[in-house]
């Protein structure tokens, strides 16, 4: 069988590579390109799954959990963005603490991860946020918060003309448990000048979730895939991201996103195909070799392909997330959420075990 499988990914010209995985040695920069440009996905997937069964073997995870956005309006003004609005534009919306607190009301499951993030808004204080938090713990005082991007901590801190790292500790005394992973988009600079030039630059971004590891917080990576950027972009920035898990070693589960494209005011020529959506996933996880979860996040990819993906190297379905804004308002065509036996016959039906995890992918 073994021999078999040599042959197989020999004939791909993947054998250095297949034999590097098989000893779990690490990828290099040409090892990723090579996988890219590889004209069989299949023997990628093969490898990446692998991998995924060494780690995990045929569970799939899901969390009871919720998004919440406190605003949709934001200063970047970040060109794929279809969620932000001006100040006094219609459809702007803050919430305050009241709502927030209603929106956890209104859902009849109790979230084991609270996931809250919202635009760049021009004047909420940090005081808001702390507010926020605190009476979000004592609701649900189970439940993980997992809230606010790099990219809002960094607003915040200049807003509060104060350091990421003081935001940070502020936060966290006031409940903050983990960070998402949004924001990351591409690394290299000239895709982010490009795409986001407002935004807090990559070296911002790691430096801020390397500051949080060091305060014993956990964070998400993420990656924004198929717009104006190249396969050596995508490679690149996985391998920043895996310099920065050698660092400090926060990183739980990194998410790549699939660019959504209506109501953008970027014009994509080649939109992506399943397949490479695909790809993309199963390579993530091939050289992230040091980041324990790579989630199939349905929301953006569309459930049949999120569970296609459990088979190229995913290993997490995400949850029942409730309602969601930034994807849907970008054309997803996803539920608004999903139920926990939708989930968990979802991941059944693609030859999963589903396991029930929190915030901190602890088994529950
Ligand atoms: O940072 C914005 C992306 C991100 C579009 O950490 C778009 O567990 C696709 O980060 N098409 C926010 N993507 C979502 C996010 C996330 C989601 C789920 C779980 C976690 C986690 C993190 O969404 C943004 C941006 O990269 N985004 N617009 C779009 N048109
Ligand atoms: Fe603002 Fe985030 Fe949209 Fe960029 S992606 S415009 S930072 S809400």
């Amino acid at each position: 069988m073994q021999l078999l499988q040599n042959d197989y990914f020999k004939n791909q010209d993947l054998g250095d590579i297949h034999a590097k995985v098989c000893a779990g040695k690490r990828l290099s920069f040409e090892d990723g390109m090579t996988l890219f440009d590889c004209p069989e996905p299949l023997a990628i997937g093969a490898l990446a799954n692998m991998v995924r069964t060494r780690m995990h073997g045929d569970k799939a995870f899901y969390v009871i959990n919720q998004h919440i956005n406190y605003t949709n309006i934001c200063i970047n003004g970040c060109v794929f963005c279809a969620y932000q609005r001006e100040e006094g534009q219609n459809g702007a919306f803050v919430l305050n603490k009241e709502e927030v607190l209603a929106k956890i009301d209104s859902t009849a499951l109790t979230p084991r991860e609270i996931h809250i993030v919202g635009g760049c808004h021009p004047k909420l204080p940090l005081a808001y946020f702390e507010d926020i938090l605190q009476a979000v713990k004592e609701k649900a005082p189970t439940a993980i918060l997992k809230c606010f991007t790099a990219v809002e901590i960094a607003h915040f801190a200049e807003l509060e003309e104060t350091t990421t790292k003081e935001v940070l500790a502020r936060l966290k005394a006031a409940g903050l448990d983990m960070l998402p992973g949004g924001g990351a988009e591409i690394f290299a600079p000239e895709v982010r000048k490009q795409i986001c030039p407002r935004k807090s630059t990559a070296q911002e971004w790691l430096t801020i979730h390397e500051e949080a590891h060091k305060l014993g917080m956990k964070t998400n990576g993420t990656m924004l895939f198929g717009h104006i950027e190249s396969r050596q972009h995508r490679i690149d920035h996985l391998m920043q991201l895996r310099e920065s898990q050698d660092r400090g070693g926060g990183y739980t589960c990194f998410i790549p996103l699939p660019f959504l494209t209506e109501n953008s005011q970027l014009t994509i020529e080649h939109p992506l195909t399943g397949l490479e959506k695909l790809r993309t996933i199963a390579i993530s996880r091939l050289m992230l070799d040091n980041i324990p979860h790579i989630k199939a996040y349905w929301v953006m990819l569309g459930v049949k392909q999120a569970q296609a993906a459990l088979k190229f190297g995913a290993d997490d379905f995400d949850g029942t997330v409730v309602e969601e804004k930034i994807g849907h308002e970008a054309g997803a065509t996803s539920e608004q959420g999903m139920t926990r036996s939708e989930l968990e016959a979802m991941i059944r039906g693609c030859g999963c075990t589903p396991v029930e995890r929190d915030g901190f992918f602890n088994e529950v």
